[in-house]
Parts: structure tokens; C-alpha cells; sequence
């Protein structure tokens, strides 16, 4: 199902990654539900293995809980009674709660006696995981498995794709009707809690025939929750496509929306002057991308802004503050799929041969590894940590700019021939974006009524003032856009709110 059962005037979704509940829910009663977000992609919920130092020095990486133990609600981001309270709290706020699930494995190899965040026992040499409980049958075996190491070892192949372990993980058979049952348990306990959507992990590693029979399984969203009667789950699926693979994205969109790796590699390239921005004035279908109506998009996600995952080096993060923000603009003012904003916290990284030797790092923790609850400066932003780049000025307004001009069409584009652009939103917004190397000033055709408005990238509409730049556009709907190349933002944007 394509639809984020999002309240229409949110169009924007954040993904809180290794955020705890009590605080995910803090921050939709404090921020999210003011800003106009639409929901949170929160991390896995069920819970996982402890990794604790399966190589030296690696301890409690992010990447365990995508080694699912159980599907007990028991993780470093909290408890099952948490987990329900935070759903509760946010959709009182009108916020969703999107729950990222790892259905296609369980673990790795780990030694016997390894602790699992709920305290279930497993074993993975005779892949048995009691607390399901799930036994070596449930797996797919050497029957529909053929590589030699039992892994995947050619994407070439669908069926060891499909069948064969992703890095080790044990691969579960979403074929048998014991392994969907436990499944669709599992999904229809967070419906019933009040969970708007899932994101399906891993679900290229996974038939489409099996997703669609467990989504159409699944029971409608509850009406003592707030969802109208017959609501269905939101469903997008994470599958990377970015050509040159037999399985394709395309092959997903009757379950619900997918991942569109493209986009944000795209644009990455674009930013960073691989190609020129003046191209983008058909950004979406035109570049061979999924349609609008079945793609979930970024910039970046938790994998490849650490070198996981698709895109390499083209991929923009809070690293390249500037580029970033311009990026993630560009994204908010395009008609284009369902949006995603990253938020992050902040890891040292370790660059050896081009590879980030501290890619693994988790979330900032105490000395006992419990998640640490991220701390709000007087200007909005975080510490002790977290990056929040949802609370960056320059995004968070931009939320607003896609929530006012939602419903409306590209108009009146703009572009010098390189890499200075602008363009209009049906008479409800406009932007410009400078990524030349020499400034921007032009008189632009806007779309919107003649006045005053605040550019909502260097400050705010405070007081029926600016805090920042002003614009002013005339009767002819024409305004004077000046925008240096060494400002510290590349972007202006105003929209008929931020008019005096
Ligand atoms: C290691 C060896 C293997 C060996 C295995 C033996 O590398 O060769 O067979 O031990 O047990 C971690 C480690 C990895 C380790 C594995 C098993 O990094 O080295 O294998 O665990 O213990 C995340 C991380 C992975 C991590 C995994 C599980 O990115 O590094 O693996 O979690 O903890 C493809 C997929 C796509 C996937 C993307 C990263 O098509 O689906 O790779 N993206 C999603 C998630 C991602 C997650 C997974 C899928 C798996 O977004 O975060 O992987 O759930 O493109
Ligand atoms: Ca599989």
C-alpha cells in the first residue's frame, strides 16, 4: 500500500535512526507535530543480538540490530510498554511511527551464549531461535541454496539472491506458511498498537510473491487509533536498483512504494559537480526513475552515509553541510515520491584506503552502552552527539515549504546553463539554488502575488519581520534574486506563509 496514511498538510518523513521511544516520542509532542512532519522511521524494534567485540574493538555497532534474536519488542532503544507509548503519544500529535523490519534473517554466526537485548537464547549452528521460535526448518537450506559458502556470492543470480544468506545471515523461507504466520503475528501486534507502516529491510533478498502474500494478511490499521475504517499499513521496501541487476525495483511496486537508490546518488552527483543542475528540470521519470507514486527518497540513509549500502562517494551527508542543504531543498521543493530526512549522530571517522575503518560505530552511549538521550541547544539544534540535521534551520523550513506547496506543480523553471536554478510551485512557493562558482542575480519569474516575503533559508518570519533576507516580488510576479556563491547557504526559498 503506497499511501503513508499521513495527515494531508505533512509530507515529510524523519528517520530517528538508533533513537530510544521515550525520546522519539518527546520529540513528536516538543518539535515534529509543530514543524509538520508526517511521521518517523524508527529502528528495528524486535529484538537483536548483543555484538559485542565479533572483531576487537567493535563494540555494540549499529548494525546488530539488523540481527533480529526475536520478535519480543526488547532493544537499546527500549521496551515493549515504551515502544506502545510512543506510538500513542505521537499519533496524539498527528505524527506516524514507520517500523523498519528485518524479515528476511535472524542473526549471523555467533558463539553459543551470546546475550540477545531481551535476554532470549539462541544457537546459530543448529539455527534455532526459541523465543519465536523459529528451528533450522524455517531456514532456507542447501535444497534452495547452491553457493559454496551458502551465501550470496552473485547478484547476478535472483534465486541466490534471494535464497542464499546476505553476509551470513541466516535466511528465513518467507515461503512456508509457519514463517508468514510469525511474520504476520508480528506486524499485526504493531497495527494494533498503532503503527502506521513498515519498512521492509533486506526485501530484495526476498520473493515479491511472499511480500504480497504477508501484506495482504496483514489487518487494516485500528479505528480506536485514529485511522479512518479500512486504512491499510504503509509499505516501502527496501531494494536497491540502481540498473545492471536482473531483480528491479519495478518488481515491488504492487506491494507498496520502494527505496529509489537513484535519486539520491543523482543528486549527489549533481551537488558535486559531476553533472550540471540545470538537468533537473526533469528530475524523476525522466531519469529513469520508479514513478513518482511508488518511490520513498533521500539523500542519504544510514547505510550509505557510512559506506554501506549504494551510491559510494557520490552519496551527500551532514559532512558537506553546505552541499547537503542544498540537496536536501532541492528534494523538499521537487514533486517528487514520498520524502525521507535523515537525522544522524555524529562518529569519528577513520579513513584507511578510502575505507571508514569506523563505519560500525553506534549511537552515543553511557559507559553501561545505554543509548543517551540527545540534548536540545537553545537554538534548536542537538548535542551530547546527535547530529539532528531535521532541526537544521534550512530543513526543517523546508518541511513547511513542501507541506504549502503540496498539490501543486513545477512551474516557471529557470537555469543560467550551468548550475544556477529556480523554479516555482503553482503560486505557492519558490526557490533558487547557486552551485556555480561566481554569484546569482537575476530577475525570476515567481508565481506568487505581489508583496514581501521572508527567505526561509536565512531566517524566519518572526513578528511579521525577517530574521533573515527579504525578498520582494511585483505586480508582474517578477523579484530580484541575488545569491552569492560564498554565502554560507546556496539556497533561497519563500512560500505565501512566509509573506509580511
Ligand atoms: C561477516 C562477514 C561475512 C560472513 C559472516 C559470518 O562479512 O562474509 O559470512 O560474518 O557470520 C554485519 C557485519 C558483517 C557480518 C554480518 C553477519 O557488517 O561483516 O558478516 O553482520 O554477522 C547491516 C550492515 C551489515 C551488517 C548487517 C547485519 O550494513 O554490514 O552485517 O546489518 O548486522 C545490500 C542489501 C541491502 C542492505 C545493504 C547494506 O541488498 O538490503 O547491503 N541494506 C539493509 C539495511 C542494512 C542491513 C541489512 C540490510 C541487513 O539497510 O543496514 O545491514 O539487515 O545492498
Ligand atoms: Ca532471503
Amino acid at each position: 500500500q503506497h499511501d503513508p496514511n499521513n495527515l494531508s498538510d505533512r509530507q515529510i518523513m524523519v528517520h530517528l535512526f538508533e533513537w530510544k521511544w521515550n525520546d522519539i516520542a518527546d520529540e513528536c509532542e516538543r518539535f515534529l507535530s509543530k514543524m509538520g512532519f508526517a511521521g518517523v522511521q524508527v529502528s528495528p524494534p524486535t529484538e537483536n543480538v548483543v555484538a559485542w567485540e565479533p572483531t576487537p574493538g567493535v563494540k555494540r555497532p549499529w548494525w546488530e540490530r539488523y540481527q533480529p534474536v526475536s520478535y519480543k519488542l526488547n532493544t537499546r532503544s527500549g521496551t515493549e510498554q515504551q515502544f506502545q507509548d510512543m506510538v500513542n503519544r505521537c499519533n496524539a500529535v498527528g505524527v506516524r511511527i514507520y517500523c523498519d523490519m528485518v524479515l528476511n534473517h535472524m542473526t549471523g554466526d555467533w558463539p553459543s551464549g551470546t546475550p540477545a537485548t531481551g535476554g532470549s537464547s539462541f544457537n546459530t549452528g543448529s539455527k534455532d531461535y526459541p523465543a519465536v521460535p523459529y528451528s533450522t526448518y524455517d531456514f532456507n537450506g542447501r535444497d534452495k541454496c547452491s553457493t559454496s559458502s551458502g551465501n550470496i556470492e552473485n547478484y547476478g543470480d535472483a534465486n541466490q539472491v534471494r535464497n542464499c544468506q546476505l553476509v551470513g545471515l541466516k535466511d528465513l523461507n518467507q515461503g512456508s506458511d509457519y514463517v508468514r504466520g510469525k511474520i504476520i503475528e508480528l506486524l499485526n501486534r504493531l497495527i494494533s498498537y498503532g503503527v502506521a507502516g513498515f519498512r521492509f529491510d533486506a526485501s530484495k533478498h526476498m520473493w515479491p510473491g511472499d511480500l504480497k502474500a504477508i501484506a495482504d494478511r496483514l489487518n487494516n490499521l485500528p479505528t480506536d487509533k485514529g485511522f479512518p475504517a479500512g486504512a491499510r499499513a504503509f509499505i516501502y521496501q527496501e531494494v536497491i536498483d540502481l540498473g545492471g541487476e536482473p531483480i528491479t525495483g519495478a518488481e515491488y511496486v504492487g506491494i507498496g512504494r520502494v527505496t529509489e537508490f537513484k535519486y539520491g546518488k543523482f543528486l549527489g552527483e549533481a551537488f558535486r559537480g559531476r553533472n550540471q543542475l540545470k538537468y533537473l528540470k526533469n528530475f524523476g521519470e525522466g531519469w529513469g526513475m520508479l514513478a513518482s507514486g511508488n518511490a520513498l527518497v533521500f539523500i542519504d540513509n544510514h547505510d550509505n552515509q557510512r559506506g554501506h549500502g549504494a551510491g559510494g562517494d557520490m552519496i551527500l551527508t551532514f559532512r558537506v553541510p553546505k552541499l547537503y542543504k542544498m540537496a536536501v531543498a532541492y528534494m523538499l521543493a521537487w514533486p517528487y515520491g514520498f520524502t525521507r530526512v535523515m537525522s544522524s549522530y555524529y562518529w569519528e571517522q577513520n579513513i584507511v584506503n578510502g575505507q571508514d575503518k569506523n563505519d560500525w560505530v553506534g549511537p552515543p552511549s553511557d559507559s553501561n552502552w545505554n543509548i543517551i538521550t540527545p540534548t536540545i541547544n537553545a537554538d534548536e539544534t542537538c548535542g551530547s552527539g546527535w547530529v539532528c540535521e531535521h532541526r537544521w534551520r534550512q530543513i526543517y523550513n523546508m518541511v513547511k515549504f513542501r507541506n504549502v506547496v503540496h498539490g501543486t506543480t513545477m512551474n516557471d523553471w529557470w537555469d543560467n546553463g550551468n548550475n544556477q536554478i529556480a523554479f516555482c510551485r503553482g503560486g505557492k512557493g519558490f526557490i533558487a539554488i547557486n552551485n556555480d562558482n561566481y554569484p546569482l542575480q537575476q530577475s525570476l519569474q515567481t508565481c506568487l502575488p505581489s508583496g514581501t516575503y521572508c527567505d526561509v533559508i536565512s531566517g524566519d518570519l518572526v513578528n511579521n519581520q525577517c530574521t533573515g533576507k527579504s525578498i520582494t516580488v511585483g505586480s508582474d510576479g517578477k523579484a530580484f534574486i541575488s545569491l552569492s556563491n560564498a554565502e554560507d547557504d546556496g539556497v533561497i526559498a519563500f512560500h505565501i506563509q512566509s509573506a509580511i
